[in-house]
């Protein structure tokens, strides 16, 4: 077993071993300074370890960890397949490691390539790390992803969740080499992004989120600094402006943009009934001063996601005129659309990504489910039902005109549903029944791993119908940062496994067994996570869910 999530393409084990520890020096050259500054750092919150940088190969007989841009064997395993949300075209995350009795190399055709390679290294190391040192197993490592598109989309709407805590959640991303996070930034509930030319936005916009929870916004400045910090760990950060549904905060703060006929909805679940109208001239210059702000914001990201999701209420011909705007501002300003998957009921433009989330398999069990017909007004249910029903042509429309799939089903990568087994720790029962939409089935750790994205996904025959894999949490019974992390540990290891490791080798044991040797970093980081009954942990969750009753936001 190599302690690895995701399993790497290629493991060949060596005889013989390596000690390293506190001093151990890490030889990199100026163009990977960064990259090696970013992995002592890494492995000094993970591991307690403290490696020296150094510009050149110590003299003496003591292992070093060499990092250097190299191609070797790397095209012993294949190039990723998808999209890159960044749009960059000469991108290699493919890299090797070998280990053995006198040192360590790691390399890779681009830095961001060593960085994956580092990933997987302090991995290795904190499995091992005692004291201020590791023995580590002689092996070489050839792997890089299947899917360039790995992600996780994150609802900062329903709970704003500040830079801190979006900072934390990087981290999570870049040590499973996750390389997007989607911000949900804006729904019913709030808006969370500043718009200079429109600042009742964020002066009322924003002022609350679902319930009673505070309200919040990034400014400028955290945005930029966000994308600077998401950027050096090589993840993308994806703005999403939901529109023309889910706009009640946008309808509060220019009433007059508002339809004669919206609905607040119901607060508690979101289900609201009002969309922007495309008819107006007013919602057009809105969505330009939208699109001018946000993409400012998000220097890295080739795209732009303009939601498109439950417009509950609009005509069919109205939403795909909206559609069919938007994505054409959006293209004027150099970047490329993307949209749940209710966008493929307009044209859409070459090189748009759809996002596939409703598994049409689950309309029935969801329809019949007591706790949606306790939690959505009785007017909503024949809305959603219809809603259900027409996304089963969603994806072969979609899959007809050429667009690929971004892979978001909500049967595996929804990670509000509740967690379907107990927790090993008594202490965690209580946060386990209260956290997570009881609409949904509950989905168990399992349910994350044992699937496929090309074979589960109705309609898809090849990878080449799929942009990436990307999991997403919505923030309705998450109220705080411990709830949101223990809903997404070890959730986001599955994901990790699904969006990078080759097909068909993830077996549950083994992967279990992988999982297991992960929580000692997540514990040293302070990151909640929920301890699953059906895995052997090798120590109980260290952070503090005991008394954790969902008081006390530490945004
Ligand atoms: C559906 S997923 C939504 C969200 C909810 C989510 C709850 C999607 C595109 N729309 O507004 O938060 O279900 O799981």
């Amino acid at each position: 077993m190599v302690p690895l999530i995701p399993a790497p393409a290629r493991h060949v084990p060596d005889h013989g071993s390596l000690d390293i520890g506190d001093g151990t020096p890490v030889v990199a050259s100026a163009e990977l300074a960064a990259v090696a500054g970013l992995f002592i750092e890494d492995v000094r919150l993970d591991a307690s370890i403290a490696f020296d940088l150094s510009s050149n190969v110590p003299s003496d007989e003591a292992p070093a960890i060499t990092i250097m841009l190299a191609t070797d064997d790397l095209d012993t395993v294949p190039s990723a397949g998808g999209i890159r949300a960044d749009g960059e075209t000469d991108a290699d995350e493919r890299h090797g490691i070998r280990i053995d009795n006198d040192g360590i190399r790691v390399w890779a055709a681009t830095p961001e390539g060593v960085h994956r390679g580092l990933t997987s290294l302090r991995q290795l190391i904190s499995a091992e790390a005692e004291a201020g040192s590791a023995t580590l197993t002689a092996a070489t490592i050839i792997d890089g992803p299947r899917f360039a598109w790995r992600g996780l989309s994150f609802d900062v709407a329903r709970t704003f969740h500040g830079p801190e805590t979006v900072r934390r959640v990087i981290d999570m991303c870049s040590r499973h080499k996750l390389n997007v996070l989607h911000l949900h930034l804006t729904d019913d509930q709030g808006w969370r992004v500043e718009v200079p030319s429109r600042p009742e936005l964020t002066t009322i916009g924003a002022a609350g989120a679902l319930g009673d929870r505070p309200g919040g916004y990034f400014t400028i400045s955290e945005m930029q600094g966000l994308a600077e910090y998401a950027a050096a760990r090589f993840v993308t950060l994806v703005p999403e402006i939901d529109m023309p549904g889910h706009t009640g905060a946008i309808f509060r703060a220019y009433p007059e943009l508002a339809p004669i006929d919206a609905t607040s909805g119901d607060a508690a679940t979101g289900f609201a009934i009002g969309t922007l109208d495309p008819e107006r001239p007013g919602t057009w210059t809105f969505v330009e001063d939208v699109l001018d702000a946000v993409i400012a914001q998000f220097p890295h990201s080739a795209y732009v996601h303009v939601g498109g999701d439950e417009a509950f209420g609009m005509k069919d011909d109205a939403h795909a005129a909206f559609v069919e705007q938007v994505t054409a501002l959006v293209h004027a300003r150099g970047r490329l659309a993307i949209g749940w998957q209710e966008i493929a009921r307009a044209s859409l433009r070459k090189g748009d990504v759809v996002q596939y989330w409703i598994d049409t398999r689950e309309n029935e069990v969801m329809m019949n489910n007591e706790a949606l017909q306790a939690m959505v007004p009785p007017e909503f249910l024949p809305i959603i039902a219809e809603s259900l029903t027409k996304a089963e042509h969603d994806i072969p429309r979609a899959l007809g005109t050429g667009a690929k799939l971004l892979i978001s089903p909500t049967s595996r990568l929804y990670f509000d549903r509740p967690h379907a087994e107990a927790s090993a720790d008594p202490a965690q029962e209580e946060m386990r029944t209260r956290v997570g939409l009881p609409v949904y089935p509950p989905m168990s750790l399992r349910d994350v791993v044992e699937w496929d994205p090309a074979d589960d996904t109705p309609g898809v025959t090849s990878d080449d119908q799929i942009a990436g894999v990307e999991a997403a949490i919505w923030c309705e019974t998450i109220a705080t940062q411990d709830e949101l992390e223990f809903m997404l540990l070890p959730r986001l290891s599955g994901l990790a496994e699904k969006a990078w490791a080759s097909p068909g080798i993830t077996a549950w044991d083994g992967y279990a067994a992988r999982l297991a040797a992960q929580t000692s970093a997540w514990d040293a980081r302070g990151w909640t996570w929920f301890a699953a009954a059906d895995v052997r942990w090798r120590a109980a969750p260290a952070a503090a869910t005991a008394t954790a009753t969902g008081e006390g936001i530490t945004v």
